[in-house]
């Protein structure tokens, strides 16, 4: 089973990308893929096509399109479950210590990562994000 865990841009300007890369490499999870990627914004809306028509759609497409990303294929069994778990819940304010957006996140947007939330979204996602490189 794989899953998409990707880094948005301000956790990867500000460089603490790499201690959540590590936070999944102490796991028992593989990174089978890994590239840093400027999503233009046409490929950020289909990355987030559930979203579209909420009002926080086009400040997320703006956001997460404004500079480049660090995208994780991460593989193991039950991996879409335990990386979610490991990121924590939506809202940074919310989510329990320990967890990524606990540590990294600034606000319910700026939530540090995303990580897929199902086998569809994460097929989808990887294809998005990995394409045929
Ligand atoms: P998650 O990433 O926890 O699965 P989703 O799928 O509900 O959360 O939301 C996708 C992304 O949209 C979030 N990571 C966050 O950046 C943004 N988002 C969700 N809800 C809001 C909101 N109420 N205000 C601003 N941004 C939001």
């Amino acid at each position: 089973m794989k899953t998409l865990l990707m880094v948005k841009p301000d956790i990867v300007e500000n460089g603490l990308f790499g201690e959540i890369i590590a936070l999944v490499l102490r796991s028992r999870f593989k990174i089978t893929n890994l590239r840093m990627v400027h999503l233009d914004v046409g490929t950020v809306e289909r990355f987030y096509e559930v979203h579209r028509g909420q009002e926080f759609y086009p400040s997320l497409v703006e956001y997460v399109s404004s500079g480049p990303v660090v995208a994780m294929e991460i593989t193991g069994d039950n991996v879409i479950a335990a990386i979610r778990t490991l990121v924590g819940e939506t809202d940074p304010g919310v989510a329990r210590p320990g967890t990524i957006r606990h540590m990294f996140g600034i606000s319910i947007q700026r939530n540090a990562v995303h990580a897929s939330d199902s086998p569809e979204s994460a097929k989808k996602e990887l294809a998005i994000v990995f394409g045929g490189s």
